[in-house]
């Protein structure tokens, strides 16, 4: 029997920031549109993190000064947003909700990437996988506001390099015996880990292209790279990849840390701050159907030294009255330890287990009877 090939996919949003950015003030869509960081120092001063495509023509690019950003637009009407992390986590978590129905298994590796196994959904079939991939984009950007670029391949490998060939809104399918020919004419430092160092080195050895770097002997390569690196470059190269699509670990804790109006020593004042903190962490928790074990508090003093307690449960938890509860009387034996005023505080929730949810297990109970 034939092994079934694997059908992944890798999804990238488009310009994001920027494109939350005119997802929130459509007006701006056809300027060029700059989020920056700025360093604060003086209002002129940080990097552009990235820029729509109408201002990418003007040679806009990320991490370039901003001074030089503005020089390049000038005498557009060129929109300059600060980054809004918030906002983009938002419109991130709305996508990838979707794009983790279309999945046998998910695996988001950024704010604005994910991997897809898709192999089951489309019964190992590429041209199913082409359909499949523009059902899912007009999903999401019907859902959502915000396109996004795919590549599908063979592997995780294929599917990353096939999605930067073609973007902003692309989709490029590239079929397991189109894989070698697709990747040979590309610049080797098209392929994860290739870096300037890494593509310079190779270039004093004749390789520039990955099909240079395909045929070069593997036995030099481990010589030159080591044997971890040189048996990736090669596998790579010829389009070898194994890595699995897989769910990343959940996050080992859930906290938040905020600043209080005044430094004090007033308990209620104090629990009024995190109560705020706690309702955050709660709708984390519950979100993501998580049990924990673990209460934490985290508070900085007025001489801005930091220290932190917390207990261990008997028993695990999901509800917000026990994090309350271990919160008070922490920060009340916190407050007779020291006799500082407080100025920041911090809660955290870790020690995770995941539950089924109630409704799974009565239908999962329902099947069986
Ligand atoms: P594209 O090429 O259409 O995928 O454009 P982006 O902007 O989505 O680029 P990508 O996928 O490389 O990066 C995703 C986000 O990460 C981007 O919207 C802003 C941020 N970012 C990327 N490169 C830089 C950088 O050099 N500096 C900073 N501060 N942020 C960056
Ligand atoms: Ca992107
Ligand atoms: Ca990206």
């Amino acid at each position: 029997m034939q092994v079934q090939n694997r059908v992944v996919m890798l999804v990238d949003f488009d310009y994001f920031f920027a494109q939350c950015e005119e997802l929130r003030d459509p007006t701006i869509k056809d300027k060029p549109v700059v989020v920056g960081v700025y360093s604060g120092r003086t209002e002129e001063s940080g990097a552009v993190s990235t820029s729509n495509y109408v201002a990418r023509k003007y040679g806009v690019k990320s991490g370039m000064p901003l001074f030089l950003a503005k020089r390049k637009l000038e005498g557009t009407d060129a929109v300059f947003k600060p980054v809004d992390h918030e906002y983009y986590d938002q419109v991130s978590d709305k996508i990838m909700q979707i794009l983790r129905g279309y999945a046998d298994a998910f695996e988001q590796v950024s704010v604005d990437e994910a991997y897809l196994d898709v192999t089951q959904k489309v019964q190992g079939d590429f041209e199913q996988a082409r359909l499949y991939a523009q059902k899912m984009k007009a999903h999401a950007k019907k859902e959502t506001g915000i396109t996004v670029s795919v590549g599908v391949g063979l592997n995780k490998l294929v599917a990353k390099v096939a999605c930067d060939s073609q973007k902003p809104d692309g989709l490029t399918v590239v079929k397991p015996e189109e894989a070698q020919g697709f990747l040979a004419p590309l610049p080797v430092n098209c392929l994860l880990g290739v870096g300037k160092k890494t593509s310079s080195k190779m270039d004093s050895l004749g390789i520039k292209t990955v099909g240079d770097l395909a045929k070069y002997d593997i036995q030099k390569l481990i010589a030159i790279f080591g044997k971890t690196l040189g048996i990736y470059f090669h596998n790579a190269a010829n389009a070898i990849d194994n890595e699995p699509v897989q769910e990343q670990g959940e996050a080992e804790s859930i906290g938040r840390v905020g600043t209080l109006k005044q430094n004090t020593r007033d308990l209620e004042f104090i629990l009024q701050k995190t109560d705020e903190l706690i309702e955050d962490i709660f709708k984390e928790v519950t979100e993501k159907n998580l049990s924990f074990k673990q209460v934490a508090v985290y508070a900085v003093m007025s001489d801005l030294s930091g220290k932190s307690r917390s207990v261990t449960l008997e028993q695990p938890a999901k509800d917000k009255e026990t994090i309350k509860r271990n919160v008070r009387s922490l920060f009340e034996k916190y407050l007779g330890e020291s006799k500082l005023e407080i100025r920041r505080v911090g809660v955290k929730v870790a020690g995770f287990s995941r539950e089924e949810p109630q409704q799974k297990q009565l239908t999962s109970f329902f099947q069986i009877g």
